[in-house]
């Protein structure tokens, strides 16, 4: 079948009348019925439930409708009332499901009885959660604790979370990947090495108060499109956005607020931001290197006609290490090298630098355009430097900004889901449940799939997500797959990763957030950290999908029960009857994060966590904020070559992760097919291509691995020269596993050295 052809049209502003009609057409496919919109009306709300969706803050004082077009999608997706039933399983085979597209397996609805997969018929089968408790326990305990994964995705509880992670570490290893290694990881090394703090520096409060918003790589209007709310308020106040970024994102440029009836009649649109520059992909330390540059001319200038100082000099000499290094970089790297790493003219980051120089409040904010490359670690640490030049870490309307993913990923690692044990407080845990904690390195995402393709990882337990189709090198990883021992998911609906299994495998569906979660003490709220380091509580009302659906800190405790030694310290079973008793613990183990946590879970708008270098406490190896050179002008980690393409994996607004909602990315005008290579028009003349062309793209690495993704039609499209863009997950096969960020082994998504091969002409 030849691939279904895109349609291009003209994207209109972010938000607006779009937004409205994507969420109805998600609750047409979704058949939602009216309580629906109940539901919808309680999310991010207090006394309501979390949004499943991404992990923006929730703020004290809510909107009419706090949620987003995104979050709307989420919380119909997961209320449904479409069911994956037992029936269902028995009409087709795994082999038969595994040739279906992830948005048709996802379309069969919420999973609803514990599976076992019977590999005599290659069917799954329904059975009872206590005989899939004892089978998983019986197959745990016969391995090596090292052998066995314990992978999250980012959305369960910090009560759950903090449960999964002990469960790891009392069955003796620290393998607690997560998705946040395909993610943000690079943000928690490279923040705590050079600020001694892992998260983000600001609160919502900081954008209300800012004068400049610097955007790399990061796109609120479809990631996390009710961050679009501050920014529009910044803009009105006259704060000033500088977005870095190859693609001109929508949302980036014009936003209409579909909760402001004026707007929304006379579709007046707020342009977000006032200079937009394409950087190459890979090219963003280049560009910082270039405003610095500049920084510091301006502040030879000021000091030349004894005016007020560009650079924070006070600031840096209290407060940094490293800065006549760094002065030395940033003074012996030529204006010629930073344009042609950075893809932009030296005006423009003139400009740029101009922009930040008048700011006496700045914000850097960013994603995965700068955590995604190969030296992830040298971009975030180059947006640090930059703030750090004019004192915007820990003072108000200041500060650097990582925008997390999932909605409680952060959450994650802070109660303890981290492959690296010196971030948990192993000795605490010692002490209060009377084990001794493993404390050897467990695996990163990347050390997951090199285990599975060389044999040592033997079971791997997914607490949601979507392992399999989520990683870098898929092809060789999921061949090598079922010669695991054994494999788990725990899911709310059916995806590609339950259908690659190990010799035993189960499929257990849980409760989603929107569900009522009703234990021996009654109904159970749960708690989740938003981007922003503030703790929230969410309780959910529904009821559940199907009566056979357990809780995920249930199921948890069930493999726990069935896999490990009865310890009086650690009762399952109570901590399952009332989860506020898991926040106690929690609270024991992280006093200073948790402080009267049961106490603070209704405080509008969330609790703080709290962060060190906010207060300009530099827990880092010199005790101050830490200027960094990099190690390279581009973050690619590979060299240019002739017809050698940096490749963008992106998303659309019509996708969360691997999960597709539709063929539509509306705010890039690209309707119908995902499957598309975007290109610019010169670039695809010196390919030899014409619009429409169908080809494939192949991995340009010299290991020997041929690694080819085809059927792509070529549309051009305002990128970068060098770059082309394609979808991810469907191009996920393209991703060497070793390449990856040299600090955190964050996958390098964002610029994947690829050929052009062209397939066919268009059809006629
Ligand atoms: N609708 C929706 N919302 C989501 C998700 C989703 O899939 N769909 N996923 C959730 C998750 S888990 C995450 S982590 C976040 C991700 O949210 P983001 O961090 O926004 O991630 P991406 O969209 O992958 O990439 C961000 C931007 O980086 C740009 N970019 C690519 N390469 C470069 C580069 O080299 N330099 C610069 N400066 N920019 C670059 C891309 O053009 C894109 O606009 O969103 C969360 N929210
Ligand atoms: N090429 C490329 N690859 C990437 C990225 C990229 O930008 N480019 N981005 C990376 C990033 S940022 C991330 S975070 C990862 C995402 O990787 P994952 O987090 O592993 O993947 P998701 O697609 O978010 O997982 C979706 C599945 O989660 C399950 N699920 C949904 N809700 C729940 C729930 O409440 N409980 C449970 N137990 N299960 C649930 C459903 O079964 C659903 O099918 O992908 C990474 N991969
Ligand atoms: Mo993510």
């Amino acid at each position: 079948m030849p691939p279904k052809t895109p349609v291009i049209t003209r994207p209109g502003p972010a938000g607006g009348w779009g937004s409205v009609r994507g969420i109805a057409k998600v609750a047409a496919r979704e058949h939602s019925g009216p309580g629906t919109l109940k539901t919808l009306m309680e999310q991010n709300r207090p006394k309501g439930f979390a949004c499943v969706s991404c992990a923006w803050t929730k703020p004290a004082e809510a909107k009419l409708f706090e949620f987003c077009e995104n979050g709307a999608k989420a919380t119909l997706w997961e209320t449904t009332p479409l069911r994956c039933m037992p029936d269902f399983f028995a009409r087709h085979t795994v082999s038969e499901l595994r040739t279906w597209k992830d948005f048709d397996l996802e379309q069969q609805g919420r999973l609803t009885h514990p599976l076992r997969y019977d590999p005599a018929s290659d069917k799954y089968v329904p059975c009872d959660w206590d005989e899939a408790f004892a089978a998983i326990g019986a197959e745990l305990r016969a391995l090596a604790p090292r052998s066995v994964v314990f992978y999250a995705s980012g959305r369960a509880s910090l009560e759950t979370s903090y449960c999964y992670a002990l469960l790891a570490r009392l069955f003796g290893c620290n393998n607690l990947p997560d998705s946040s290694n395909m993610c943000h990881e690079t943000t928690s090394v490279a923040l705590q090495e050079v600020l001694g703090a892992s998260a983000g520096t600001t609160v919502y409060d900081d954008y209300t108060k800012c004068d400049a918003m610097f955007f790399f790589g990061q796109n609120p209007g479809s990631n996390s499109p009710r961050f679009l709310h501050p920014i529009q308020d910044a803009v009105q106040r006259g704060a000033r956005i500088v977005t870095f970024n190859p693609i001109r994102e929508r949302g980036l440029e014009e936003f209409i607020d579909p909760q402001h009836p004026t707007e929304m009649l006379t579709g007046k649109a707020t342009s977000i931001s006032c200079q937009y520059h394409q950087v190459k992909a890979g090219g963003d330390i280049a560009a910082i290197t270039g405003m610095c540059k500049h920084l510091f001319a301006l502040d030879d200038a000021a000091q030349g006609a004894e005016r007020a100082r560009v650079l924070d000099v006070d600031f840096i000499g209290h407060h940094t290490d490293g800065f006549e290094a760094f002065e030395r970089f940033v003074r012996d790297t030529s204006w010629a090298d930073i344009e042609r790493e950075s893809g932009l003219a030296r005006a423009a980051l003139e400009q740029a630098a101009d922009v930040y120089a008048a700011a006496e409040r700045a914000i850097g904010v960013y994603g995965m355009g700068l955590t995604q490359h190969a030296r992830g670690f040298d971009n975030v640490t180059m947006l640090v430097n930059l703030l750090l030049l004019r004192g915007n870490v820990g003072r108000e309307g200041a500060g650097v900004s990582p925008i997390r993913g999932h909605s409680n990923v952060q959450g994650q690692r802070t109660v303890g889901i981290s492959e690296k044990p010196e971030l948990v407080p192993l000795d605490k845990l010692a002490e209060m449940f009377g084990f001794e904690p493993p404390r050897e390195q467990g695996m990163t995402t990347v050390e997951v799939c090199q285990g599975v393709i060389d044999g040592t990882a033997k079971a791997f337990i997914g607490l949601g997500g979507n392992f399999l189709r989520a990683i870098p090198e898929q092809r060789a990883v999921e061949e090598a797959w079922p010669s695991m021992k054994l494999t788990v998911q725990v899911a709310t609906k059916l995806n590609r990763s339950h259908l690659v299994n190990g010799a035993t495998a189960f499929l257990l569906p849980c409760l989603g957030r929107t569900e009522e979660d009703l234990q021996e003490s009654g109904a159970q709220l749960v708690t989740v950290e938003d981007t922003l380091s503030h703790i929230h509580a969410s309780a959910g009302r529904r009821t559940p999908a199907s009566e056979h659906l357990r809780s995920e800190m249930a199921i948890v405790a069930g493999i726990a029960k069935a896999t490990l030694p009865a310890n009086p310290k650690v009762d399952w079973d109570k901590w399952v009857g009332n989860y506020a008793i898991v926040r106690d613990r929690i609270e024991e183990t992280y006093p200073d994060l948790f402080r009267d946590f049961n106490g603070r879970l209704f405080t509008p708008g969330g609790f703080y966590k709290g962060n060190t270098a906010r207060e300009r406490i530099w827990k880092t190896r010199s005790g101050r904020a830490e200027f960094t050179v990099p190690g390279a002008l581009q973050a690619t980690g590979f060299d240019e070559a002739p017809l050698r393409f940096r490749l963008i994996t992106m998303r659309s607004n019509d996708q969360f992760n691997t999960t597709i909602y539709g063929n539509s990315d509306r705010l890039r005008g690209i309707e119908e097919s995902r499957d598309v290579m975007l290109i610019n028009t010169a670039e695809m003349a010196r390919a030899g291509l014409q619009a429409g062309d169908i080809v494939a793209l192949i991995t340009d690495a010299e290991d020997g691995v041929h690694r080819e993704v085809g059927g792509l039609t070529t549309v051009p499209f305002d990128l970068p020269d060098g770059c082309v863009g394609a979808y991810y997950p469907e191009v996920n096969p393209l991703v060497p596993l070793g390449h990856h960020d040299f600090a955190s082994k964050t996958p390098a998504y964002k610029s994947v050295p690829v050929r052009i091969h062209k397939q066919s002409a268009p059809a006629a």
